[in-house]
C-alpha cells in the first residue's frame, strides 16, 4: 500500500457518507462524492494520455474539483504539480518548459498561449476537463507505486533565481501525514477550518491529509477573510494558518474567546510568528497557537508539543522520525545551544530536485543530511529556535520570494544602474519586499515605471511594496552587495 491515495482512502473509506468538503454558502460534498469525482477525473487523465510518472501541471482556483484532481493524479500514479494562481503566464511558461508535463490544467482563457496541451477546469465545474469528468466512467484502480516514486512536485527557488522542482515521494507525504495526524491528536470529531491556498505544502498536504486520515469535515473557504473565519470558527475544532492571517484576525474586533470556544488547536507555520503576535493572540482568546516549522523539500520538520509547553519564539521538537542537528558552514556539528545552519534527515525529505542532481548534491552533506538554509539553535531539551536564514530569501505573508528574480527585471529598466531587493519587517506580511534602486541618470525612471516593468512578468505578491532611492549599494571587499546592511538600514520602514 505505498500509493499515498491508498493510505488516505484506507482511513476515509469508513467515513464515505460523512461530509468532506463544505464550502460555506456553496456545495457540500461527502467523501464518497469527492472520491468518485476523483475516479472519473482519473479516467479523463488516462484518456488524455497521462501516464504513470507524468507531470500534471495545475493552475486553478481553490475548489472541490481541485482536491478531486489531486486525488485523481495520485490514483493514476501521475505527478501532481500545482502552481500559485498568482503566477503570470510567463512564470508558468518556465515551469512548463522545465517540467515537460503531459498536460496543463488551467482556468479557461488563462494559459492558452503556452506551447503545450492546456485543458480547462474552472471552480464552477465548467471547462472541458470538468465536462469530460462528468461523462467519464470511474477508474476503479489505484496504480501501485513504490515508496520512492514521486507523487508531487513543488517548485522552490534559490539564490540564483532559477526555480527547482522538489520531488516529493509517496513515502515522504505518507510519513509526514501520519506523523502530524498522530502528534496533533486528530480524531473523528474534528472539523478543520481550511483557509489556505492548496498549491503549497501547508494547505494541500498538511491540512488536507490530516483531515482525510480521520474522515473529518473540512470547512473549505475559497479565500481567507477575517469575517468568513469569524463566522465559521464556531463550527470548527482546528484551524491552520500563516502568521498574517492571525495578525488580521487579532485586528478584527469580532474575533473573541467565544468565537473560538469549540477550537482545540490553532497551528501556525510557513513564516515565523513574532512573540508579540503570540502574546496578542493569547490575550484575545486565552488560547496558545501551536507553531511548527517546515519547508517544501521536507514537509513538516518540527512542532511545538500538542500536550506540553509551547514556547513562543521556538518551533518545538523534531517530528517522529526526523533527525535534526545544527552545524557550522563546513558541516561540523555544533554543541547544544550554539547557532548554526539547521540540517535534517527525515522520512519526509524529498527525492531531489527535478533534473538537477548537482543542485540536489550541493544541498546535502555526507550521510544524507539536508542543509535547510535556516539558521537556528537547539536547547538542552531539544527545542529548535530559528534565528534567520543563510540566504536572502524573503517570506512575505507565507510566500517565499527570491530577490534575484525581481532584481533581474528591475535592472533591465532604462535609467536603472542596479537594484537590491530585500525583505524588511512588516506588520501585516511579516516581511515586505522592498527595492533599493540606484539610477544611472541616463533616463528618467519613476517608481510607477519600475512597478510597470514587473506587471504581467512576476506575480503581484512579489512586487516591491516600496522603492527607495540610493546613490549606491553597500558592498564588501569581494564586491558582493551587503543585503544585511540594507535590511538593518531600512528595518523600521513599515514599523515606525
Ligand atoms: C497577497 N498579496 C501579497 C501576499 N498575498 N503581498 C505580499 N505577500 C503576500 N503573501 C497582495 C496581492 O498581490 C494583492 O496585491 C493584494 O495583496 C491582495 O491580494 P489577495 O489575493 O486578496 O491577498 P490576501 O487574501 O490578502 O492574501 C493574504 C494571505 C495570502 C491570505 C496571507 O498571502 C496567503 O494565503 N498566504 C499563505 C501562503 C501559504 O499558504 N504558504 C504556504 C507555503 P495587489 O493589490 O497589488 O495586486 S508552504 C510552506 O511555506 C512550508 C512548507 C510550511 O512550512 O508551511
Amino acid at each position: 500500500m505505498t500509493n499515498l491515495y491508498s493510505t488516505l482512502a484506507e482511513h476515509f473509506h469508513s467515513h464515505l457518507d460523512a461530509t468532506f468538503l463544505r464550502v460555506p454558502g456553496g456545495e457540500s460534498l461527502t467523501y464518497r462524492d469527492v472520491d468518485q469525482r476523483s475516479a472519473r477525473m482519473a479516467t479523463v487523465l488516462r484518456d488524455l494520455g497521462v501516464g504513470v510518472g507524468d507531470r500534471v501541471v495545475v493552475q486553478i482556483d481553490k475548489s472541490t474539483d481541485n482536491v478531486a484532481l489531486y486525488l485523481a493524479c495520485l490514483r493514476t500514479g501521475a505527478v501532481f504539480l500545482p502552481l500559485n494562481t498568482a503566477y503570470t503566464p510567463g512564470e508558468v511558461g518556465y515551469f512548463v518548459d522545465d517540467a515537460a508535463p503531459a498536460v496543463v490544467i488551467a482556468r479557461p482563457g488563462t494559459l492558452d498561449g503556452l506551447p503545450t496541451r492546456v485543458v480547462h477546469l474552472d471552480t464552477d465545474g465548467t471547462g472541458s476537463f470538468a465536462k469530460d469528468a462528468d461523462a467519464a466512467d470511474p477508474f476503479d484502480q489505484v496504480i501501485e507505486r513504490a515508496p520512492g516514486d514521486v507523487a508531487a512536485m513543488l517548485y522552490t527557488s534559490g539564490t540564483t533565481g532559477r526555480s527547482k522542482g522538489a520531488m516529493l515521494t509517496h513515502a515522504n507525504l505518507t510519513s509526514n501525514a501520519l506523523a502530524l495526524h498522530e502528534i496533533w491528536g486528530f480524531g473523528p470529531d474534528d472539523v478543520l477550518l481550511h483557509t489556505l491556498p492548496i498549491f503549497h505544502v501547508h494547505g494541500l498536504f498538511v491540512a488536507l491529509h490530516c483531515a482525510m486520515l480521520s474522515g473529518n469535515e473540512v470547512i473549505f473557504l475559497p479565500k481567507f477573510g477575517p469575517a468568513e473565519v469569524v463566522e465559521q470558527l464556531p463550527n470548527a475544532t482546528v484551524m491552520m494558518g500563516v502568521p498574517t492571517q492571525y495578525t488580521r484576525l487579532i485586528a478584527d474586533d469580532r474575533f473573541t474567546t467565544d468565537v473560538c470556544a469549540s477550537v482545540r488547536l490553532f497551528t501556525s507555520g510557513s513564516a515565523p510568528m513574532t512573540e508579540a503576535v503570540h502574546a496578542d493572540f493569547t490575550a484575545r482568546t486565552g488560547l496558545q497557537i501551536l507553531e511548527r516549522y517546515g519547508m517544501t523539500e521536507a514537509g513538516m520538520i518540527t512542532s511545538n508539543p500538542y500536550d506540553g509547553e509551547r514556547v513562543p519564539g521556538t518551533v518545538g521538537f523534531p517530528l517522529p522520525g526526523v533527525e535534526l542537528r545544527v552545524s557550522d558552514d563546513d558541516g561540523a556539528q555544533l554543541p547544544t545551544g550554539q547557532t548554526g545552519v539547521v540540517e535534517i534527515r527525515s522520512p519526509g525529505l524529498f527525492a531531489g530536485y527535478w533534473q538537477m542532481p548537482e543542485k540536489t548534491a550541493a544541498e546535502h552533506r555526507d550521510g544524507g543530511w539536508f542543509i535547510t538554509g535556516d539558521v537556528g539553535s537547539v536547547d538542552a531539551a531539544g527545542r529548535l529556535t530559528l534565528e534567520g536564514r543563510s540566504s536572502d530569501m524573503i517570506i512575505s505573508g507565507g510566500y517565499n520570494v527570491y530577490p534575484k528574480e525581481i532584481e533581474m527585471v528591475l535592472d533591465e529598466v532604462p535609467g536603472v544602474l542596479e537594484t537590491g531587493v530585500i525583505g524588511v519587517p512588516h506588520p501585516d506580511f511579516g516581511e515586505a519586499v522592498v527595492a533599493i534602486v540606484v539610477r544611472d541618470g541616463s533616463a528618467e525612471v519613476t517608481d510607477i515605471q519600475l512597478a510597470a516593468a514587473l506587471d504581467g512578468v512576476l506575480a503581484r505578491f512579489k512586487h516591491p511594496k516600496q522603492y527607495i532611492d540610493a546613490s549606491e549599494l553597500p558592498r564588501n571587499a569581494m564586491s558582493k552587495v551587503q543585503k544585511a546592511t540594507l535590511r538593518t538600514e531600512h528595518a523600521a520602514l513599515f514599523t515606525d
